[in-house]
């Protein structure tokens, strides 16, 4: 293997850079991402312990080494063999709830390898160093860094591509190549194949690696037999001229910076959270963290403090899958159809956090362990920050007119609003996407998505919009600067929510905004009446938040009663994200492989083995196993331990802006609670106006 730590530290597009023969010695002047040492925390935290000391603890380093050793002793694995795959095999829910601190562990690594019997599954018990199952793998697994390379490699050594290049005057040694997931359009002559789809860059003078497409020109190189299986070349298209350098440098020499201006800075003398091991506690909640190579950050054992009780939220959150489908139908572009976490992995994609920033410089910074390819586990640093951010405004707060009189002045009664943030970033090629959790001191947990990074472009003739080219190139996107047109897309995240609240048996129920009926004689001749629904079954459980149609959604215990009788609940509020396609989730490949868009709630009954709303094998997948299969059991889900998915998302039609760096696109969910305290436990926070 030719990985160090260093490498895999490394965002993709940096690592290509330097392992590609070829192109490693014209490294650019940027050719990794900074990874400045994060500011020392106030308080320095514990460190995640190298040992897990909770069931639903990630898989440690000296774990991973176990696992590929219990391989290689069992002769399933010889040092040539590759690990797509090494995560924890979680217990099972009912283990989990019934262990207690400090009683053993029995840990168990779920495990998709390519050894000495080909590509194969394994469910490796480390505790006691056997192996429990392992058979052929009945999909194909994630992409590996190595395949990466060897795509990269096999594309540019490919006579005809090197001609291809030549007709446009260009040399392998100029270019640099983004092998990208092929999809699965179920053709007869694809099947048996792991394709991947290589087009190519020019290779960038300055920080930009995407703003010179080779258009319409690209190798498709099946992973399996390491050849080219096909050259598409569409014809010249111009180049575009312009490097859209993004540092401070570049911009200056290309236009005016703004003043400088002061940073504005928490001062804080000390966190108020507290972080052992795997555990982060914090005001009035306590969860736990780990990083899986394909969803990232999984959350688990979610409790919040009701006076000296704590109390259940959810036994797990996570990024189920995220879904970034290109609407130009184009033989360049049909294809691009990401599935980039279960394909290519959030977790292994974590780029280190910048402090200042990133992330505050009061934050602060966690690795975390992901492995390589050979299996060996690697630390990313500053992977992860958790910070407490005013956000300068009131958690809530009342001025009360009637209380002032000529003698005395009576300020607003409030509470500043503090909150925790649980932050990671995944650069998945061209985009980089952060995942906040974020924990308010009203009981509330928001889940955001900042998308950001760099649109992917497309060549094109067209410099201006007058231009006689204009209308064709600009038919499935935006021209966002000369010669580059960025296709519309959209990006979609499910995340899977486990909620047990305050146990594990609950219901989702959906609560209809509907018109009441007018009692006789009333002046009122419309108004509306809250009308509580529980969702039966699974099927029923499919739900789509529509504006003009609102509700109220909801997971709630049926089995308890509050102080006045209520049902203790979880709202799922979509804020401002709410997005599906119009798509044909019946007969188009990849709808029907991420057919969860079609719908803004899943309910399902839980399950141990279905954790990834586009199914147990992204890569490849033909749309068999996915959430709109599941639930075609229909199985009853009232009052039994469901599982609610969500889909957040927004439709992308790019726009000049958005270049050759796009700002931040917020998108996210509120979990509110409901009828779930007594009465505000924002109520009981110190601190009100400075006397
Ligand atoms: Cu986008």
């Amino acid at each position: 293997m030719i990985y160090s730590q260093k490498l895999v530290a490394m965002t993709y597009s940096a690592l290509l850079f330097a392992v590609l023969p070829g192109c490693g010695e014209k490294t650019p002047p940027r050719a990794a991402p900074e990874t400045k040492p994060a500011a020392a925390p106030a308080v320095a935290p514990s460190p995640p312990k190298a040992v897990a000391t909770h069931p639903l603890d990630g898989l440690t380093a000296d774990e991973m080494i176990a696992v590929v050793k219990i391989l290689r002793d069992a002769k399933a694995t010889d040092d040539k063999s590759f690990f797509p795959l090494i995560e924890l095999s979680e217990p099972l829910k009912e283990t989990v709830l019934a262990w207690k601190s400090g009683e053993p562990l029995l840990r168990k690594a779920y495990v998709n390898f390519k050894g000495l019997k080909g590509t194969q599954e394994a469910l490796v018990n480390i505790t006691e160093r056997k192996i429990e199952k392992i058979a052929a793998l009945a999909g194909e697994p994630m992409i590996m860094l190595e395949e990466f390379m060897s795509a990269m490699q096999v594309a540019l050594e490919d006579k005809s591509f090197v001609a291809a290049l030549a007709t446009r005057s260009l040399k392998p040694d100029d270019t640099f190549c983004l092998p990208l997931t092929a999809g699965n359009f179920l053709q007869q002559t694809d099947k048996g194949k792991r394709l991947m789809k290589v087009p190519c860059y020019v290779k960038p003078s300055g920080s930009n690696f995407y703003a010179k497409p080779i258009e319409g020109l690209f190798a498709e190189v099946d992973l399996k037999t390491r050849k080219v299986t096909q050259i598409v070349d569409e014809g010249v298209v111009p180049l575009a001229k312009d490097d859209w350098g993004y540092t401070e440098k570049e911009v200056a020499a290309r236009t005016k910076l703004r003043p400088p201006s002061t940073p504005v800075e928490v001062v804080q003398a000390r966190p108020n959270f507290k972080i052992d091991g795997a555990a982060i506690e914090w005001d009035i909640w306590k969860f736990r963290y780990r990083v899986d190579k394909r969803p990232g950050m999984v959350l688990s054992d979610v409790k919040v403090r009701d006076n000296d009780t704590w109390r259940s939220v959810l036994y797990q959150a996570n990024l189920s899958e995220v879904f970034v489908p290109y609407q130009d139908p184009g033989k360049a572009w049909f294809w691009r159809t990401y599935m980039d976490s279960g394909e290519y992995g959030f977790g292994v994609f974590l780029s280190p956090l910048v402090a200042g920033m990133d992330c505050p410089k009061n934050a602060t910074f966690l690795p975390a362990v992901v492995h390589q390819d050979n299996g060996q586990p690697v630390d990313i640093p500053n992977a992860i920050c958790v910070f407490e951010r005013n956000t300068g405004k009131p958690a809530w707060r009342h001025y009360e007119i009637f209380a002032q009189s000529d003698k005395v002045s009576v300020p607003a009664e409030g509470r500043p609003d503090t909150e925790l943030v649980v932050r990671s970033a995944s650069e998945v090629g061209n985009y980089d996407y952060l995942v906040d959790y974020v924990f308010h001191t009203n009981g509330s947990i928001n889940i955001d998505v900042i998308a950001t990074g760099i649109d992917a472009v497309k060549g094109a003739a067209t410099k201006h919009l007058k231009d006689a080219t204009a209308a064709k190139d600009t038919q499935y996107g935006s021209l966002i600067a000369p010669h580059l047109v960025a296709p519309n897309h959209d990006h979609y995240f499910n995340f899977r929510l486990d909620f047990d609240i305050d146990g594990v048996n609950n219901s989702f129920v959906k609560t209809d905004i509907a018109r009441g009926k007018t009692p006789v004689g009333s002046q009122r001749k419309s108004f509306w009446v809250a009308s509580p629904k529980t969702v039966e079954s699974e099927l029923e459980g499919r739900l789509r938040i529509d504006n003009a149609k609102p509700a109220l959604y909801t997971v709630t215990n049926p089995n308890l009663e509050g102080p006045m009788g209520h049902k203790p609940s979880y709202a799922i509020m979509p804020r401002d994200s709410v997005a599906y396609g119009p798509y044909d989730y019946e007969n188009d490949p990849p709808m029907k492989r991420n057919a969860y868009i079609g719908y803004s709630f899943w309910n399902t009954l839980y399950d141990q083995d279905k954790r990834y709303a586009g199914g147990k094998f992204a890569f490849g997948s033909d749309g068999s196993d996915t959430l709109a299969t599941w639930v075609k059991k229909n199985r009853n889900i009232k009052n039994k331990d469901v599982v609610t998915w969500y889909t957040i998302g927004f439709h992308h039609v790019p726009h000049t802006e958005d270049w050759p760096v796009m700002s931040g696109h917020q998108v996210g969910i509120e979990l509110r609670p409901y009828n779930f305290f007594a009465h505000n436990p924002a109520l009981t926070l110190r601190g009100g106006a400075a006397k």
